[in-house]
């Protein structure tokens, strides 16, 4: 409970100065612990860039496949005229991040809860994908999802 506790301080003060982004530097229970080895291990230059627009209130495209092994630079962009956000928390344990980058800088070796694009603005996450599995993807503000803001990742 009290670690709980303390926890959901220390989230509530990560997304403080990550510009709503739900971001952590060590991992989590769930997420890769030998993300740092794995990220250690690829050669960026060979990322393929992946591109996803955010927008009232869809992901396009809703459908996304990565190949486990291989390193991809996930460009996400939003075009609607609210802030969205890119929540998907069995996809973020399925990878190993390299880092994620905005406006603002970038996070390196980022344990990732879900990513905030503002309107009209746009972040790169470089990851290795991992695990394989289907994960749901969805935009956590409020009654997006049920808009059908809502998407499926699946890593092979
Ligand atoms: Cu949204």
């Amino acid at each position: 409970m009290y670690r709980h506790l303390l926890g959901a301080i220390a989230l509530t003060a990560l997304a403080a100065c990550a510009g709503g982004d739900v971001v952590r530097k060590t991992p989590p229970e769930g997420y890769l612990q030998d993300a740092p080895a794995r990220v250690a291990a690829i050669d960026w230059s060979t990322a393929q860039t992946v591109e996803v627009a955010l927008s009232e209130y869809a992901f396009t495209p809703a459908v996304l496949t990565f190949e486990a092994g291989k390193p991809y630079r996930l460009l996400l962009r939003n075009d609607g005229s609210s802030a969205h956000t890119f929540a998907s928390m069995g996809f973020f344990q399925a990878i190993a991040a390299q880092k994620l980058v905005s406006g603002a800088g970038e996070e390196t070796l980022p344990y990732i809860e879900s990513i905030e694009v503002p309107s009209g603005g746009s972040k790169e996450l470089y990851f290795v994908a991992a695990r394989a599995g289907s994960f749901p993807l969805e935009c956590s503000v409020f009654l997006h999802d049920a808009f059908g803001m809502t998407g499926e990742i699946t890593v092979r």
